[in-house]
């Protein structure tokens, strides 16, 4: 009788010791948890967009965009100036295929399909006629880079 009575006792206060300890680590968890939050919330996505908005920042800061289109078989405008440094997309905005294709052998966009976009970063100064090889009769275009 009384043995098992101090045993029942026993076995209580072990259980209560266990929920002291299962609440103890709870809150220990909690709080690990809470930490890596805060760091995870503040620090690190935070360093991280802040590289990659830095990154976007600086290459859109360095390279403008001259737009060029491919339109009614021409390129239009048909002469650009830029500056060095600077990215020329062409937009085949007609209803046929075409290419812009370096006379010299500099670049080739191939087959750019109505919708298409080819671009290119000129980083030397100089004279560049191209031509298109689909319509090498009607279509030249020229970009002078200063
Ligand atoms: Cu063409």
């Amino acid at each position: 009788m009384f043995g098992r009575a101090s045993g029942q006792g026993c076995l209580i206060r072990s259980q209560i010791v266990k929920g002291v300890v299962m609440r103890r680590a709870l809150i220990k968890m909690g709080i690990t948890l809470l930490v890596a939050t805060l760091v995870g919330s503040l620090a690190v996505p935070s360093m991280a967009s802040d590289r990659s908005q830095g990154n976007k920042a600086s290459s859109l800061a360095m390279t403008s965009v001259k737009a060029v289109k491919i339109i009614n078989f021409a390129f239009k405008p048909r002469t650009i100036t830029i500056a060095k440094g600077t990215r020329v997309r062409w937009t085949n905005s007609g209803s046929v295929s075409h290419t812009t294709t370096s006379n010299k052998g500099l670049w080739d966009s191939g087959v750019l399909a109505p919708g298409a976009t080819f671009s290119r970063v000129f980083r030397k100064a100089g004279t560049f006629k191209y031509h298109c090889t689909i319509h090498p009769t009607l279509m030249h275009g020229k970009i002078v880079v200063t």
